[in-house]
């Protein structure tokens, strides 16, 4: 065990899991562990970005305990996340507000910043993904792995954080992560052409230390699959959109959804054109989704970060 951890970044913490076995990095360098028998039992995973305490076990480096998360994600599944960087692609997969709202909002809810970065410009005009984005509040960049645009950005962003790439499959995640860190080689996968869509080419977490700070490549998933992992109760949905914060005690009703009411200071600023019609029609759907749903309804882990 490492007993002399002084700060954050000697504490021992998990880099990719993979089949059963955790990549820890150590002071002294990266070990391969088992996570302790009673983790299974207590239906605790241990996922990248976990600080963790190490033991001997049989002979074996096992995790030992996993120290207090900041906050955890389903998907990607990564903990302790200061900044998530929302990578969407103007076309080949083509962007959906809704999705990248939902993890925005997921993101947002667990206390973590968010920032959108716009791969394929050379493909198809990034301006509408621009223009949907410019009143939510949120840093938003075009990126370019070829000519280097937005890379040093980017890297200022990951200095002194732990960050996470997460978009669909074939948006160029991985592809980034190797322009910005020549000679990591990540495997980077074609687009279907039939279907425009990614082919999952990524298929674990895994952090890398880089710039100051870690950045983890995790792998798409496919834009019909956004469940799950999004569930905000109706009462905190609106605080996952912090563009709305400015009117929320303006509404004429306290406990105002912010859908029909009379009254309304968010509808109001959105008919002023102050706030962004699909970031208010995310919420909308997203309001709709969790409005019958009961806190003990509620999977596991969902709910309060
Ligand atoms: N034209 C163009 N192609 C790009 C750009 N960025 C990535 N690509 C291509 O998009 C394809 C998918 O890139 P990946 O980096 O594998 O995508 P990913 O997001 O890591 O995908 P998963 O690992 O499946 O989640 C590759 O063929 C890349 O060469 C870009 O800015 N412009
Ligand atoms: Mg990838
Ligand atoms: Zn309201």
């Amino acid at each position: 065990m490492n007993r002399i951890a002084q700060d954050k970044t000697e504490t021992p913490y998990i880099l990719k899991g993979i089949g059963g076995f955790y990549y820890v990095k150590t002071p002294g360098g990266v070990l391969e562990c088992k996570a302790r028998g009673l983790f299974r039992k207590q239906r605790i995973v241990p996922v990248a970005g976990d600080r963790v305490t190490l033991a001997q076990e049989g002979g074996a480096d096992v995790i030992w305990e996993i120290l207090p998360r900041k906050n955890v994600f389903v998907r990607p599944p990564i903990a302790n996340l200061d900044l998530l960087f929302l990578v969407a692609s103007t076309t080949q997969p083509s962007p959906s507000t809704l999705i990248l709202d939902k993890l925005s909002a997921v993101a947002a809810h667990k206390g973590a910043r968010c920032a959108l970065l716009i791969t394929k410009a050379d493909l198809a005009d990034p301006a509408p993904l621009l223009a949907a984005y410019e009143k939510a509040g949120l840093p938003c960049l075009v990126v370019n792995a070829a000519t280097g645009q937005g890379l040093d950005a980017v890297r200022g962003m990951i200095a002194g954080n732990l960050c996470a790439f997460c978009g669909n499959s074939g948006v160029g995640k991985s592809t980034l992560l190797n322009a910005l860190l020549p000679g990591l080689a990540r495997e980077t996968g074609g687009i279907s052409q039939k279907l425009g869509r990614g082919r999952h080419t990524t298929r674990e977490v895994e952090l890398f230390e880089a710039f100051g700070g870690r950045i983890a490549d995790t792998p798409g998933f496919a834009s019909l699959d956004t469940g799950r992992a999004c569930y905000i109760p109706k009462e905190e949905l609106q605080y996952a959109f912090p563009e709305f914060a400015p009117y929320l005690s303006k509404c004429r009703f306290t406990g105002c959804a912010h859908r029909s009411e009379a009254g309304c200071a968010v509808r109001a600023a959105l008919e002023a054109g102050e706030l962004s019609q699909s970031r208010y029609a995310s919420y909308a759907a997203m309001y709709d989704e969790v409005k019958d749903i009961q806190d003990w309804q509620l999977p596991a882990g969902a709910g309060r970060p």
